[in-house]
């Protein structure tokens, strides 16, 4: 976990980022997601991630998405043998069945939920073979079935990845109903999860979160 590692806030200074944290994710603004990262987990697949203990209570490092991308993705190269985990709604820009595409290194499942509410969510794409960056096309399941969506509804969504050897990277794309194709999906279309019980995890968990002042590594 050596990319992820470097720049992130420890000791003393963990309380009032923690605090800036809780004060910050009480409010849902559109571009903004962060990229949850557990480390040391073992295996290539999403159920590694699911089994591990720190998983969800405690993870390793906190990244906001848009310090690295415009898009729906995590980062690119960060490290070997960690699992990612986000999590937030997307809100359709217009009415009409969409398309999503997932593409992953080393694997990856993407849920959508029917409205705002985590607990209809549904697993409609995933990658269960490592595909290059990009790559959007190469395995049945990295495209989803087409889903209705209403224009200024929020919809529930979560990733869950998984890295084991070199090479890693997470991407939701999406065609949408007037045949705009978007991949990854713009965070514009993005807001953060944003539950009361998100905060009492988050805190007591004691995350490292990164200072905006420094860049994630792509080692
Ligand atoms: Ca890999």
């Amino acid at each position: 976990m050596n990319g992820i590692m470097s720049g992130v806030v420890r000791g003393s200074g963990l309380g009032s980022v923690a605090l800036t944290l809780l004060l910050s994710f009480t409010t849902a603004r559109a571009g903004e997601l962060e990229q949850f990262f557990y480390a040391n987990v073992e295996g290539a697949h999403v159920s590694d991630l699911q089994a591990d203990p720190s998983f969800p209570e405690q993870p390793f490092d906190i990244v906001p998405v848009n310090w690295f991308s415009t898009g729906l993705e995590g980062i690119t190269n960060a490290s070997n043998h960690y699992g990612s985990w986000m999590r937030g709604y997307l809100e359709a820009p217009v009415t009409g069945d969409y398309v999503f595409y997932l593409s992953a290194d080393d694997s990856a499942d993407f849920y959508l939920s029917a409205d705002y509410q985590p607990e209809n969510k549904a697993l409609i794409a995933s990658v269960q073979t490592k595909v290059a960056p990009d790559v959007y096309d190469g395995q049945a399941f990295q495209r989803s079935v087409p889903v209705t969506l209403e224009k200024g509804k929020q919809y529930f969504f979560e990733i869950l990845h998984r890295q084991d050897e070199p090479g890693d990277h997470v991407q939701v794309g999406w065609l949408r109903p007037d045949d705009v194709l978007e991949r990854p999906v713009p965070l514009r279309y993005v807001q953060r999860f944003v539950p009361e019980s998100y905060f009492v995890r988050a805190s007591t968990a004691r995350p490292c979160v990164r200072q905006k002042s420094t860049s994630p590594s792509r080692d």
